[in-house]
């Protein structure tokens, strides 16, 4: 089999990049290791950003997003015992973020690939990625129990962090900077009804906590815990009563929040990196296969997003024209939004969280900062600028 672009991975970042490469008449192969039902269902970000939330538009992929995602045009942080609203449009152009789930962006694009697009191959495992630096690189992959090869004419590794399409580049050619962080977020689903209409940041002597929401019905929360946690350590009731404790407000003693069945709990580490070149050849990297962020910073998902639309543009030039300008430039392109991403996710990460081996100077340091978020106009713009994300076209 022989396609133009050879897309390894089917999440969001793989999805919708054949979606825009169909729209733009350049054929795609999709392989996907998972099958259809884990890959709708996998629980991960909320937050999607107004130049995600154009790109799905433009996509053709807007409909139920506008039926059923929540605009939002504040977020709320919590630090000393109070609460500062952050708002949002006042503060970056007019842009805000809309709660929808991941999993129904996925849904989504899944379903626009089966009813119009190109092959989208499930429970389809690249093995190995060969070829970059040849005009015809060459994707191995198993697919009902038999070895398979696909020939492309470029290949994009939109398989996430553990992904095998980032070895295709030679171990010489490409660098890894990356983080780890010392704590986790334990986070839950439950049929609950959010604490309140915006996200509610919190930073807390006990650690960091998070409420956020899937609908007016469904809460997510998270909770920063210790590195190696095991969810069973934490009962129903012990989560509830740790996120009162890490959300309350002294105006407010003896506020609680509205429990409801938890029907979810992971543990998740927290991880900065990102690979460099996104280039090798042809072969590119596209999404988490190229950078993660730790998701205090609602970035990953929309960092996937920019990533594909940069690259069907390149594709698709290069499809029309023959000319490889766009193509190189794919990587130094996306890399600038991706470390102002990264800082902005590093900056949430460090502000809020409890450090293991923090000290009260440290504490005090953090308090200064989100103080002087919550009493100048110019550092609640800032947070408020990467909040909503740049724009995709940098002005
Ligand atoms: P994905 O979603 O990891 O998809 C990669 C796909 O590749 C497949 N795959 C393979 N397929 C074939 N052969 C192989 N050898 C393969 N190896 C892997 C995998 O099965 C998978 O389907 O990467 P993609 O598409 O780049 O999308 C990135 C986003 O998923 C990620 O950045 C976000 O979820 C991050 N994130 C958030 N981002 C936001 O923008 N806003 C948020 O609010 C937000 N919250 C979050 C998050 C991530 C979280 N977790 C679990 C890491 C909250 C959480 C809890
Ligand atoms: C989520 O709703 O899952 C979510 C929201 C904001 C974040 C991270 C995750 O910063």
């Amino acid at each position: 089999m022989h396609t133009t672009v050879g897309i390894v991975g089917g999440g969001p970042s793989g999805l919708l990049l054949a979606r825009l490469l169909h729209l733009a008449g350049v054929d795609s192969v999709v392989l996907e290791s998972r099958d259809r039902s884990y890959v709708e269902r996998r629980q991960r970000a909320g937050i999607l950003e107004q130049a995600t939330v154009d790109a799905l538009r433009a996509a053709g992929a807007g409909a139920r997003l506008d039926a059923e995602g929540l605009p939002h045009d504040g977020i709320e942080l919590r630090f000393a015992g109070r609460a500062h609203r952050v708002d949002l449009p006042g503060s970056a152009d007019g842009r805000r973020v809309w709660v929808y789930a991941q999993t129904e962006v996925v849904k989504d694009l899944v379903a626009l690939q089966r009813a119009e697009g190109g092959p989208l191959l499930f429970e389809a495992e690249v093995r190995a990625v060969e070829g970059a630096d040849t005009g015809r690189p060459v994707i191995h992959y198993t697919h009902e129990g038999r070895e398979q090869t696909l020939t492309c004419d470029y290949v994009v590794g939109c398989d996430g962090f553990h992904g095998v399409t980032r070895t295709a580049v030679p171990a010489g050619a490409r660098t890894t900077y990356e983080r780890t962080y010392p704590y986790s977020w334990l986070g839950i689903l439950a049929e609950a009804p959010p604490v309140y209409d915006e996200l509610i940041y919190a930073h807390s002597e006990r650690g960091f906590a998070l409420a956020s929401m899937r609908s007016p019905a469904v809460s997510r929360l998270y909770l920063q815990v210790p590195n190696g946690t095991d969810p069973a350590d934490w009962s129903d009731g012990r989560i509830w009563d740790e996120l009162d404790a890490r959300l309350a407000l002294h105006a407010e003693p003896g506020w609680r929040l509205k429990r409801g069945p938890v029907v979810q709990k992971s543990v998740l580490p927290m991880r900065s990196a990102v690979t460099e070149p996104m280039r090798w050849g042809r072969v590119l990297l596209a999404g988490d296969a190229a950078h993660i962020v730790p998701p205090t910073g609602a970035k990953g998902l929309n960092l996937a997003a920019a990533d594909v639309v940069v690259l069907a543009r390149a594709l698709a030039h290069r499809a029309s024209t023959g000319s490889d300008e766009l193509l190189d430039a794919y990587s130094d392109t996306c890399l600038r939004r991706v470390w102002r991403a990264e800082h902005f996710s590093n900056f949430m990460t460090t502000t809020l969280h409890t450090d293991p081996g923090q000290s009260p100077f440290d504490t005090r340091l953090q308090l200064s900062q989100l103080e002087r978020i919550a009493s100048s106009p110019h550092a609640g713009a800032e947070l408020a600028e990467n909040y909503v994300g740049l724009p995709l076209e940098p002005r």
